[in-house]
């Protein structure tokens, strides 16, 4: 069966990050013969916008994967636990954007700009990384082959969107009632996300970090590949919208001028350099909603160690952060032939 005969599933299709992924297939002219949206038994005979028309949601089974050939998982940690198994038994390959299959070693982790090699392991799951995370390894993984990377601080900005649909409800709603004098209701939030920053995204751990936090660090070493890069993280979710920034340290063995950095990253394959602060152009969230590319700007020497550089970074959390990433893999997987066609 040819490529553009392919069947193709996608999980949690109701979602935030499912539509978008409907949206960047059709976006990317993916060669699939059909797209068949999956979610919860809530959802199923609903229906969601696809290529000017309307596709009709099922109910996510046990026996759902039959003849299907890739499946793109956006539906939690729990359903992918569940699924992802049972679709990779059916002979599907599946594209995970949940946590569930990250750090087993058995699972690739890959953004396709950095370790598309890694595809070739897989055995029937591919894990897409956190959001905060892919926006990151973009930018490091040129600097690192250029000059190592020892050392990674980052502190990240998180859109609320990262949370899902409620969230941006919430955020919308506490806006409103806080400018007209009334009580902010904080319900996904454990705080008020309105005109406030909250140094918490998912739970504390018993080091004291964040799940999210211990993400980055994790995910960061393994996609990059080199156990000596030592991340350190702090996250904090912001009252934006859509796009997560992040102020990144990196301490290098090497020097490297932001000069050098600049002109590295400006032949990048997915990075767009956006950094001239007397011109007041550096990346903002705002403008890098809805774009593919991951965007770095006021790049400048840290002047406290040897080699050390400061750079801040942007990037559609809903988009590079999550769909966009998952079907970037969908997409190598066929061109590396590694998509077992029924
Ligand atoms: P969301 O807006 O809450 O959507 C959740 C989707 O999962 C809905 O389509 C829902 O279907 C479906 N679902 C829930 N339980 C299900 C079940 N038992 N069986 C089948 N479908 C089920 O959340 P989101 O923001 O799109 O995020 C979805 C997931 O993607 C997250 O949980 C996370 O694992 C992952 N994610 C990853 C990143 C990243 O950093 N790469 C970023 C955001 C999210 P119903 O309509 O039927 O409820
Ligand atoms: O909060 C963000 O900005 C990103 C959130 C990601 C997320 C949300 C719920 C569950 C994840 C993730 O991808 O790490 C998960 C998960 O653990 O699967």
């Amino acid at each position: 069966m040819a490529k553009d005969q392919l069947k193709v599933a996608v999980a949690g299709a109701t979602g935030a990050v499912g539509r978008e992924m409907l949206k960047v297939l059709e976006q990317r002219d993916f060669p699939a013969a059909e797209v068949v949206p999956f979610a919860s038994s809530r959802s199923a005979g609903t229906t969601v916008p696809f290529k000017g028309g309307e596709l009709t949601v099922r109910e996510l089974r046990e026996d759902s994967f039959a003849g299907f050939d890739i499946a793109l998982f956006s539906a939690g940690g729990s359903t992918s636990e569940k699924f992802a198994p049972l679709a990779a038994k059916a002979g599907c390959v599946v594209v995970d954007n949940s946590s569930a299959w990250r750090m087993d070693p058995e699972v690739p982790l890959v953004v396709p700009e950095v370790n598309p090699d890694d595809l070739e392991w897989h055995k029937g799951i591919i894990a897409n990384p956190n959001c905060s995370t892919i926006q990151m390894v973009v930018v490091l993984k040129p600097l690192h082959d250029a000059a190592r990377i020892k050392r990674v601080v980052v502190s990240t900005y998180q859109a609320v969107s990262g949370t899902g649909q409620k969230a941006i409800v919430e955020l919308e709603n506490q806006v409103r009632r806080l400018m007209s004098g009334q009580e902010a209701v904080a319900e996904v939030y454990p705080h008020q996300i309105a005109f406030n920053c909250l140094p918490q995204i998912d739970v504390f751990l018993e080091n004291d970090y964040t799940k999210e936090e211990m993400k980055m660090v994790n995910e960061t070493v393994k996609i990059m590949g080199d156990a000596s890069i030592k991340v350190t993280a702090t996250t904090v979710r912001v009252p934006v919208f859509y796009s997560h920034s992040e102020s990144v340290n990196l301490e290098f063995e090497r020097p490297l001028s932001p000069q050098q950095a600049r002109a590295i990253l400006s032949q990048a394959p997915g990075v767009h350099v956006l950094d001239n602060p007397r011109e007041k152009i550096y990346p903002m969230a705002v403008d890098a909603a809805g774009e593919d590319d991951t965007f770095v700007g006021r790049i400048r020497k840290d002047e406290t160690v040897e080699n050390g550089l400061n750079m801040w970074i942007v990037a559609d959390n809903i988009r590079k952060g999550a769909a966009l990433n998952a079907v970037q893999i969908a997409e190598t997987l066929i061109l590396k032939d590694l998509v077992r066609v029924k």
